[in-house]
């Protein structure tokens, strides 16, 4: 196990890969290397990219990745992708891309699949981000589908997050009404090329400025064709900048203890409800009491307090 966590912190690909997996399976051997990684982390950059399904996410942190390995940075990508209950297998869009990407050894991606999680991001994902942080990756990227609470999570892993729309989706505009709104540090029209552009960025950054009113820092609004890579430096450089500000304001630090607020939360609440679902002790107590709710002989309110009583004993 030493040996392990020595391996990933000298950034060898297959031992990262291995802890992954061993975290992604609740491994004892992954929960004793996450206590020993722990110190070790804290200064990669991590980018939340979030947006309707198709919107070009992946063609763009390829893009992004790119330019990153030209700053000599190193790279970290998670792809969660609620469509497949596979995980660990390379699900990032173009394959043109992706390859050039899998084969450079400054670049580590893990797609994990959203299964099993209850509607918000598990706790594997937290410890993905801190492996690859500790593993020496300057940036973390990680990729989520805009739909339901993994995005609303995705904000408290990430130090900067990107919200990605495409035009001639009222869609994504009435997602971003819906209350998706906060949660962007830079919003990214992609798909340029398309008709309806103009419109999008307008729409998006009448949005921001009701949003923004009366605060000092505008959320900044780009566009990009990620296909054709247009529009990535630009992006690049706001991600820097938000980066330099975070750094500058106190920002930095509250951010960061969204992130192990969430992380605490999500390993509690895991344990809990091991505890309670799993164990034996637990399992003919909670059957006999359904029987009883069944039969009206109880209540579930009256129920679940019977249970949290043994618990809190
Ligand atoms: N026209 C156009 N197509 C693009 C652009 N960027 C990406 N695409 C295409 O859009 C499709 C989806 O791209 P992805 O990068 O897989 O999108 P995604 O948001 O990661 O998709 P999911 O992960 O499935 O939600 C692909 O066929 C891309 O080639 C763009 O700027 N313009
Ligand atoms: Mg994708």
């Amino acid at each position: 196990m030493k040996d392990l966590v020595s391996k990933v912190l000298k950034g060898d690909p297959h031992s990262i890969a291995r802890l992954i997996t061993l975290a992604e399976n609740n491994d004892p051997v992954a929960t004793s290397a996450m206590k020993d990684i722990h110190p070790h982390t804290g200064s990669a950059h991590v980018i939340g990219i979030t947006g309707v399904m198709g919107s070009g996410k992946s063609t763009l942190i390829c893009e992004l990745t790119r330019l990153f390995r030209k700053q000599g940075k190193t790279v970290g990508i998670i792809a969660i992708d609620p469509t497949s209950p596979f995980s660990g297998g390379a699900l990032l869009g173009d394959r043109v891309r992706m390859t050039e990407l899998a084969m450079d050894d400054g670049v580590f991606i893990r797609s994990m699949g959203t299964h099993g999680m209850l509607g918000g991001l598990t706790s594997a994902v937290y410890d993905v981000v801190e492996i690859l942080d500790a593993s020496g990756k300057d940036v973390v990227i990680v990729e989520t589908v805009g739909v339901g609470q993994a995005e609303v999570d995705v904000i408290k892993i990430a130090d900067t997050t990107l919200v990605i729309v495409v035009p001639g989706l009222g869609d994504s505009i009435q997602t971003l009404k819906a209350g998706i709104m906060e949660i962007a540090d830079i919003y990214v029209v992609n798909k340029a090329d398309r008709p309806g552009v103009e419109q999008t960025v307008a729409e998006v950054e009448s949005l921001v400025d009701i949003s923004c009113s009366g605060k000092e820092k505008k959320i900044p609004v780009l566009s990009t064709v990620a296909k054709q890579n247009k529009g990535i430096d630009e992006l690049l450089k706001e991600i820097d900048k938000h980066k330099k500000h975070l750094e500058k304001t106190k920002e930095f630090e509250k951010q960061r203890r969204l992130r192990y607020e969430a992380e605490l939360v999500e390993i509690i609440r895991k344990r809990l409800m091991n505890f309670i679902f799993d164990e034996s002790t637990f399992k003919d107590k909670i059957e006999s009491l359904i029987n009883q709710i069944s039969k009206k002989q109880v209540d579930p309110y009256t129920a679940a307090e019977e249970i949290l009583g043994k618990i809190l004993k």
